[in-house]
């Protein structure tokens, strides 16, 4: 049963607290540019502290920067139910991918409050750091490490292209937290977050139920062929990179595009050096992002790519180097949270259907460490990883009313109206 089926949030309060957090970084066009580890990153942070500590909320910093907001439960030996996403974004990035779920949550956090409602287990409102992957890669680094997928040494050491690492912009932020990465348990996880694609929108469906997120391969390619002038080096004496690099992007759309309509494949990057207009490239740096819901398929894409390339550099002339800098399987939700999302949705009276999650996010690691699920809210024309990004604040409200009620299912109401 739903906890408390009049529950409302106060959605004017989310909105406010929405556009409040979207001005730093805000972009001319109306988007946001706050890259992880930038000093907008860190001028979030203290914001989204501020906001929790106003809240009540003791307020914690991990050593990869994830930070925690706790409001203390009945029985505050409990493991936490945590409810969270991330507040980084794209370079061309929306107000929403991200901070509506911390938002939504901090909204859950300050409802509580209201009504005086008492939880047998504490609630953490979870601010996970470079969920992105755009600055440092991969994706979802710090709820990774939190997961164990990646050990924390390997979490501080990415590099960004200019070389910076995480670990000392972490510290240049000054949030480079005391408290161990993961290694504690928790209850339940749940993130609220927009579709970032159309299906929602275009059926008129207030709540996704999201049972599982695609699997994801990124790879980072180095091409290298020979640099020379562009005038007097014949064609047929060229080892030409970005010739090579232009193959693979056909390639990789191709690959896209024969394994079925849930298959993606993305080349995001291409970086050609020495990028003078009269010199024949001699290195491209390029990146890959492969997407499926079936980890077989997944894998004969990998295989496609590596056999597609081989044959590429050869042609070229050129030598190439390849890490697979992430990689994971499709991830399903936990049952019995995701019941308890559709419970909430349909006390609530809201449409919803069941999908699957295009995106990585913070969830799909969390997934590893405890009873996890997603909630969607639709999104204006399916856009995100743009600064077009926008939703309407009745979904917001719609999406963090289910919030609120799903993560009452598991921390369990004990006091309060
Ligand atoms: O790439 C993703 O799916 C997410 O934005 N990290
Ligand atoms: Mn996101
Ligand atoms: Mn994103």
């Amino acid at each position: 049963m739903a906890a408390e089926t009049n529950l409302r949030i106060n959605g004017k309060r989310l909105w406010s607290s929405l556009m409040e957090m979207a001005k730093i970084g805000a972009t001319p066009k109306g988007g946001v540019n706050r890259l992880t580890l930038t000093d907008l990153d860190g001028k979030s942070r203290d914001l989204f502290a501020t906001w929790c500590r106003d809240a009540g909320c003791a307020v914690s910093v991990d050593a990869m920067g994830s930070m925690f907001a706790r409001r203390p439960g009945a029985d505050d030996m409990l493991p936490p139910v945590m409810v969270g996403s991330h507040l980084d974004t794209q370079p061309t990035g929306g107000k929403f991918d991200g901070a509506l779920g911390v938002m939504a949550a901090l909204e859950v956090v300050r409802t509580l409050n209201d009504l005086d409602i008492r939880t047998k287990h504490p609630i953490e409102v979870a601010m996970w750091t470079n969920e992105e992957g755009s600055r440092f890669a991969p994706a979802m680094v710090a709820s990774g490490v939190f997961a164990g997928e990646f050990t924390l040494e390997q979490g501080l050491a990415s590099k960004d292209v200019d070389g910076k690492t995480f670990g000392d912009e972490l510290t240049r932020i000054g949030y480079a937290g005391p408290l161990p990465v993961g290694g504690r348990p928790v209850h339940a996880f749940f993130e609220l977050h927009i579709e970032q694609g159309p299906i929602l929108e275009e059926a008129g469906i207030d709540i996704g139920i999201v049972t599982a997120a695609n699997g994801q391969k990124w790879y980072e390619i180095t091409l290298t062929g020979v640099e020379s002038h562009a005038g007097p080096t014949p064609m047929n004496r060229r080892k030409d990179a970005l010739v090579g690099a232009a193959r693979i992007v056909e390639l990789v759309n191709a690959i896209g595009h024969a394994h079925d309509p849930a298959a993606c494949a993305t080349v995001g990057m291409v970086q050609v050096h020495p990028n003078s207009r009269n010199v024949i490239p001699g290195q491209v740096f390029l990146t890959v992002d492969f997407r499926h819901p079936q980890a077989a398929k997944l894998d004969s894409m990998d295989r496609k790519l590596r056999t597609g390339l081989t044959e590429i550099v050869a042609k070229a002339g050129l030598t190439y180097e390849m890490k697979l800098v992430a990689d994971f399987p499709p991830q399903p939700f936990e049952a019995s949270c995701v019941e308890a999302v559709r419970r909430a949705a349909a006390q609530l009276g809201l449409s919803t259907r069941e999908i699957t999650s295009g995106a990585g996010h913070d969830a799909v690691y969390m997934a590893r460490v405890c009873p996890t699920a997603m909630i969607f809210t639709p999104c204006i024309d399916g856009i995100s990883h743009n600064e077009a990004e926008d939703i309407k604040p009745e979904w917001a409200t719609a999406g963090t009313d289910v919030l609120i009620q799903a993560v009452l299912e598991k921390a369990e109401i004990v006091g309060g109206q």
